[in-house]
């Protein structure tokens, strides 16, 4: 049945006496990329999200009614996001769509969902701009904005950094997003920038930008990057004998850098609400659930999916849904913003943006970044 609530008839048998109750699917939508340059974080998303609904429904569902989620790969490109939000929205006609996986898709897709008064909903998606779309555009991760400034301040506090060299993707709207935040944080806190070097997306090879930094004396390198591009250019500095900390965003806050930077990905300093290390009761089980399920451990892309099912979820169980999808989805977009919830990420709640001529639009996460840096292939927390 291509609708939201498809309404089934389930049998249960009491006693020795037959008797029937109903049960209701609540179909929601997932865009990942599932394949391509994006894929590790796509996938860590897909297995969050399949480990938080089968935790759901196996505690009764919402309200009763089970969560059914549909996967769509989107290949972290803008084009097939935009197809698999239309094919999501108007021909599975789901509650509503979590992703795509990237800003650079989200841009693209959201609008979409806006203009279908549908609830689309980013995990991973933290470029500045995203849910100034609209309001039925929401996200739990946390913004460049809000992170870069920690992490940069941390930096300077404890590795004495007082000059950098900035590196950024020039063609995508996170990397871009993350060169405008980092600026804009080096102008506050001060700092000069010995040079500004620039790449694209899909690039091998970064030793010119690389030789060009180390001329210039950097204290570290603050790098606006995919892990694609991002891990490629650890194992070039490291190679050209720039030693110095790397400061990335969102996107090098993979373990990927691991696979692909190897003993070269020490001293990379990042920021993220969700760190391995946080012993909280909701992170110990989850990281224990994720490690059972999938026999690996997770990273931040999983624990954000797995707590934005759970928010959504919570906002579920205060809406009567009626079945007509017009209605559900208002009424689901209505009980989102004031959801408070503490899972994996830690204590979470929205706050409303404007958009860009002031009115009030999308929500984003309200979180505290924790500043790690990574050693021995893994991120560590720095205190
Ligand atoms: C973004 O595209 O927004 C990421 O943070 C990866």
């Amino acid at each position: 049945m291509n609708r939201a609530l498809s309404r089934s008839v389930v049998a249960i048998a009491a006693l020795g006496a037959a008797s029937f109750a109903q049960a209701a699917d609540i179909k929601i939508g997932v865009a990942a990329a599932l394949t391509g340059g994006a894929g590790q974080y796509g996938n860590a998303i897909r297995n969050g999200f399949q480990l938080a609904v089968e935790e759901i429904n196996a505690a009764g569902g919402v309200n009763g009614d089970k969560i059914v989620l549909q996967i769509e790969d989107e290949q972290g490109k803008k084009e097939e996001a935009i197809n698999v939000f239309k094919k999501l929205i108007f021909q599975d006609r789901v509650l509503m769509v979590f992703g795509p996986t990237l800003s650079n898709s989200a841009q693209a897709a959201h609008p979409i969902a806006q203009a279908a008064k549908t609830p689309a909903f980013g995990t991973s998606n933290t470029a500045d701009g995203i849910t100034s779309i609209g309001n039925f555009v929401f996200r739990n991760s946390v913004t460049e904005a809000d992170v870069l400034p920690a992490t940069i301040k941390k930096a300077v506090e404890v590795a004495g950094v007082k000059k950098v060299a900035v590196l950024y993707g020039n063609d995508d709207v996170f990397t871009k997003s993350g060169y405008d935040n980092f600026k804009k944080a080096l102008e506050d806190l001060k700092i000069p920038v010995t040079t500004t070097e620039t790449f694209a997306k899909g690039d091998v090879d970064f030793k010119a930008q690389l030789t060009k930094i180390k001329a210039t004396n950097p204290d570290a390198i603050v790098l606006s990057a995919l892990v694609a591009e991002g891990g490629p250019v650890m194992v070039a500095a490291r190679q050209l004998g720039i030693e110095v900390p790397i400061i990335g965003g969102n996107g090098m806050n993979s373990p990927r850098v691991f696979e692909l930077a190897k003993d070269r990905s020490d001293n990379l300093w990042v920021g993220s609400p969700w760190s391995s290390n946080n012993d909280t009761p909701a992170n110990t089980k989850f990281i224990a659930a994720y490690k059972a399920k999938y026999n690996a451990a997770p990273d931040q892309f999983a624990a954000q999916a797995y707590d934005a099912l759970y928010i959504v979820s919570t906002a579920l169980k205060g809406v009567k849904l009626t079945n007509k999808l017009e209605a559900d989805r208002l009424a689901l977009r209505d009980a989102l913003p004031a959801v408070k919830y503490t899972g994996a990420t830690g204590a979470f709640q929205f706050a409303q943006v404007k958009d860009k001529a002031g009115k009030p639009a999308g929500y984003d996460a309200v979180q505290t970044p924790i500043v790690m840096v990574t050693r021995g292939n893994a991120y560590v927390i720095q205190k």
